[in-house]
């Protein structure tokens, strides 16, 4: 076979009929349809309009139960206009029909650049590749970074921008809600993460023509505080929910949301950060775009004070978000246990 010099995934396999070796999982680690739960139960879908009315005590009650059982919820009436949503995805959609010179201008892997379009997730420590590109962007606070994007497609800038902002909107409301049903002050979170962050993914799934083989992405709990997922109208993401995958197909117009492994620090182990993964479909591409809202990188983070006592000692060391960060980076996807490294340690 001739050798090829193609950086990202959606050129090296245009027309492949076999999936490269190097993105071949191991037998024991394939996406396998009896670790799947078929069962009705998927995860609740949270109604936001409720937390401005008579029913907010309720919303907040299924919202802590949300990040208590599965670590994830989804939501309707989030406040992101359908609109912007639109035009978010369809902006994604036409970044990654450009070109391949013209996508490989905001190319580069390495790790520590604001904006990048990269594929795999680190090409430079892992040793199976994901079926992924993806194009990541720091975007808040907005000003630092805009003039950094992809200036093609014309309205990039400016239709992501606007979806970042209000993206940002709905995780302020989240915060306080679950700061609330952590029985904290509602600005307890908000005060927590220095100056804060917010990075974004585009992720780009290409059609694969062998999805049992691969992964979009394998089994990962997110390294942030957390992720607000918007994703097109092709299945993909799945949950660990004892021991089993659970589907979270996409339903038009709701976000769905899960908590990252600084939630389960400050939430003391009382909130999960869980295992999910992508898949891949053989016909058709899928793209998701997830926020992923952070501490700022001096911010120190530990459990909350206020759900520290005799029969709930701290959990977790404190540490600053850029060391976590760091040791994500290096690790790799694979590495099931980093919150287990900034435990407490016992005797
Ligand atoms: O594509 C998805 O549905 C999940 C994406 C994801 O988990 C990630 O980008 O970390």
């Amino acid at each position: 076979m001739a050798t090829t010099t193609k950086l990202l995934l959606a050129d090296l396999v245009s027309g492949v009929k076999h999936v490269p070796s190097n993105y071949i999982r191991p037998i024991s680690d394939r996406p396998n349809l009896s670790d799947i739960d078929i069962s009705e139960a998927s995860i609740s879908l949270i109604d936001l309009q409720g937390l401005n009315g008579p029913n907010h005590s309720h919303v907040i009650e299924q919202i802590g139960l949300a990040c208590q059982t599965d670590g994830f919820f989804q939501v309707k009436n989030h406040g992101v206009p359908e609109a912007t949503i639109n035009k978010m995805l369809n902006i994604a959609k036409e970044f990654f029909r450009l070109p391949e010179s013209e996508r490989l201008k905001s190319y580069s892997d390495d790790p520590t650049r604001a904006t990048r379009l990269s594929t795999s997730f680190n090409i430079k420590t892992e040793t199976v590749s994901n079926w992924r590109d993806f194009l990541r962007l720091h975007c808040y606070p907005l000003q630092d970074f805009v003039h950094e994007w992809p200036s093609n497609p014309p309205s990039f800038r400016e239709d992501v921008a606007e979806y970042c902002t209000s993206a940002r909107g709905l995780v302020l409301r989240l915060l306080e809600a679950i700061s609330e049903s952590l029985g904290l002050r509602r600005d307890y979170i908000y005060k927590a993460l220095g100056k804060h962050g917010q990075h974004m993914a585009l992720n780009y799934y290409p059609p694969c023509p062998q999805p049992e083989l691969t992964y979009g992405l394998p089994g990962h709990t997110d390294v942030n505080l957390i992720t607000v997922l918007l994703q097109d109208d092709v299945p993909g993401l799945q949950v660990l929910r004892n021991g089993k995958w659970v589907a979270i197909n996409p339903i038009p117009n709701t976000f769905v949301v899960n908590l990252g492994d600084q939630m389960q620090v400050i939430s003391n182990d009382l909130f999960k950060s869980v295992l999910h993964r992508a898949l891949v479909n053989i016909n058709k591409e899928r793209i998701s775009i997830p926020t992923f809202y952070c501490p700022s990188p001096d911010a120190v983070i530990g459990p909350a004070t206020e759900l520290i006592d005799d029969d709930h000692p701290a959990a977790y060391r404190k540490f600053t978000y850029a060391d976590y960060y760091r040791r994500f980076w290096k690790e790799g996807l694979d590495t099931q246990c980093l919150l287990d490294k900034f435990k407490v340690s016992t005797p």
